[in-house]
């Protein structure tokens, strides 16, 4: 069959021969070529379009992508059952010289890592993400791999292999290994080792749930980090917050300057990662994302200046509420690139004297903790975490949605229907507020009761976004088939609870316990618990009709299954 490809005005034809260590003459041709295509050959034309996937997480800022990416891989590889690891037939040798000359479209895209010299024109040619990739072209992969700190790395080399064209003169290797960068991970603040890590670089991870629920307030240690980039190191004498997109030029503001210029603020506030129990997706149908349990959720005490404040101090008034729509947050933390984590939020919110934006300094109390924004993050309360930006070095008032990836290309729901061939980020818009969520923190999924107990305590949380409080929790011990109401708590236990919100200003969740007898004969339980905010909104029953590609906003009834055990 004769096979035509056609990338970006160039027309490039596939690796010339069965085994990618031949070198192919991909560098100087961009005319058109035509070349035969097997079966072996539409092979590795789907393991290119893996690789896309692989390289666009390498480069593109989204580790967790690439983590996935990779999984998929895998699972897609064995599938057709091709084994990418071929056997080294002897290669030529280059400089770096050689290498850094192929460091554009025209001239090709070669990289090398630990020594050997990749051939990546082809992907790059066909990639939309190109210009990024581009940075890592005629140099070492090895200062990417280090940021994104790819756990699967022999999976990448295996892909990677079939790129090979060569090795680096032994000179150079010892040049660059010299130059090898530090792991920029390395400055990261230690973390309690109770946490479940999902991630290690950047750092995510999750408490178990049996400790989540033991605090109404959850301390810092056992909050859920969700991290997508090394933790910055901020000095907070030299930290400036630039406040920007402003008549007269927008306003600088020290940390002293947030602490003492501007009314402290203190508001409960729970926050949610998107991805929050994304597990349950994730067993349904294969989702790309942190696999989350059931704990990416955490309430703490904030305090710092409103942000309505700021913007009112930095010149916002009705002239700018005419035009603006949006308020964008940067983040201190960079990728490879130097673009910072970022998100918005409708103007709206931020300026809302009911919204309780915050720019917040205090976390339970205490300054905030590196992995949680120090010196100081925005806190949106009813809004999805992602939008919470921690490090906060830029805010900017615009009439436009921020253009952040995060904000453009992720964090956005679509219907179960939606494939990764098909998903167009622009059609959805950007999660803001989350929807009513609930699990059983207590008993865990596969534990064993004894019968001899009689009685039957379940807990958990509540939550909903957007300041809906949480109304009602019902339980069910038979899988849904009856149902008890749970009591519902806003403070530690034994102590007195927090005042009740205003209407539209529950940030807060709540914590649930019911105790119940336990039903008699049952051998096995299967708990159920689901929420209602006072909007009456409910949680969908099951798992697949609000499945998604990115397994966000999980939030079906939470079930967990225990055994009876007779003494
Ligand atoms: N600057 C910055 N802000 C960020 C992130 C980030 O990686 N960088 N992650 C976001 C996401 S997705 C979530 S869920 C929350 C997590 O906040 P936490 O780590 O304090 O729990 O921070 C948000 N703010
Ligand atoms: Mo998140």
């Amino acid at each position: 069959m004769l096979l035509l490809r056609r990338c970006h005005g160039l027309t490039r034809c596939g690796p010339v021969s069965t085994h990618r260590h031949k070198v192919t003459p991909a560098v100087a041709s961009c005319t058109a070529r035509l070349c035969s295509s097997s079966g072996a050959e539409d092979q590795r034309l789907s393991q290119r379009t893996n690789w896309k996937h692989v390289l666009a997480g390498l480069l593109a800022g989204t580790g967790a992508v690439l983590a996935y990416g990779l999984h998929q891989h895998k699972a897609e590889q064995a599938d057709v059952g091709v084994s990418t690891l071929e056997k080294s037939s002897p290669l030529p040798i280059f400089s770096q010289d050689e290498v850094t000359k192929h460091s554009s479209l025209e001239h090709g895209v070669w990289v090398t890592y630990k020594g050997s010299v990749y051939d990546i024109t082809e992907f790059v040619a066909m990639h939309p993400g190109g210009n990024k990739i581009l940075l890592a072209a005629g140099g070492a992969l090895e200062p990417f791999w280090a940021l994104y700190a790819v756990h699967n790395q022999e999976h990448v080399l295996e892909i990677l292999s079939q790129y090979k064209v060569g090795e680096l003169t032994e000179d150079d290797l010892k040049k660059q290994r010299a130059a090898e960068p530090t792991d920029p991970f390395s400055s990261d603040p230690e973390r309690h080792p109770v946490l479940r890590i999902n991630t290690r670089k950047p750092f995510n991870g999750e408490p178990p749930p049996e400790i989540l629920s033991d605090s109404y307030i959850t301390p810092a240690a056992f909050f859920f980090k969700r991290n997508h980039l090394p933790v910055p190191q901020v000095d907070p004498a030299s930290y400036r917050l630039q406040v920007e997109g402003l008549p007269g030029g927008g306003l600088t503001l020290s940390l002293e300057d947030l602490k003492t210029k501007f009314p402290k603020h203190t508001v409960t506030a729970t926050l949610q990662c998107a991805g929050n129990r994304r597990s349950d997706m994730n067993k349904v149908k294969a989702v790309k994302g942190l696999n989350w349990g059931i704990t990416a959720i955490g309430n703490a005490r904030w305090s710092g200046a409103r942000l309505r404040d700021v913007l009112l101090a930095a010149g916002f008034g009705p002239d700018v509420a005419r035009w603006a729509r949006h308020v964008h947050f940067e983040g201190l933390d960079k990728d490879v690139t130097g673009t910072p984590y970022g998100s918005s939020i409708p103007l709206s919110k931020a300026v809302s004297e009911e919204g309780d934006v915050l720019l917040a300094y205090e976390m339970n109390g205490e300054e905030i903790p590196r992995d949680h924004g120090f010196p100081v993050r925005v806190v949106v309360p009813g809004v999805v975490g992602a939008r919470n930006v921690k490090w906060l070095g830029r805010v900017v008032v615009s009439a436009e949605e921020s253009g952040s990836h995060w904000q453009q290309h992720d964090y956005k729901g679509f219907s179960p229907g939606t494939d990764w061939d098909h998903v167009d980020f622009k059609s959805a818009p950007a999660i803001q507020e989350l929807p009513i969520q609930s699990a059983i923190t207590v008993p865990a999924d596969g534990a064993v009761i004894d019968r001899s107990d009689e009685t039957l305590t379940v807990t958990g949380y509540a939550w909903s976004g957007g300041g809906r409080e949480v109304v009602r929790v019902d339980v069910s011990l038979d899988g849904g088939e009856t149902w008890q109401v749970a009591q519902l708590r806003s403070g530690e236990k034994g102590q007195a609870p927090e005042a009740p919100p205003p209407p539209g200003r529950a940030w807060a969740w709540k914590l649930w316990e019911i105790t119940a007898p336990l039903p008699p004969e049952a051998q096995e339980l299967e708990i159920v618990c689901k929420a209602v905010d006072s909007s009456y909104n409910v949680q969908p029953d099951t798992v697949p009709p609000i499945w998604n590609l990115r397994g966000l906003l999980s939030n079906a009834w939470h079930r967990v299954t225990v055994r009876v055990r007779d003494d």
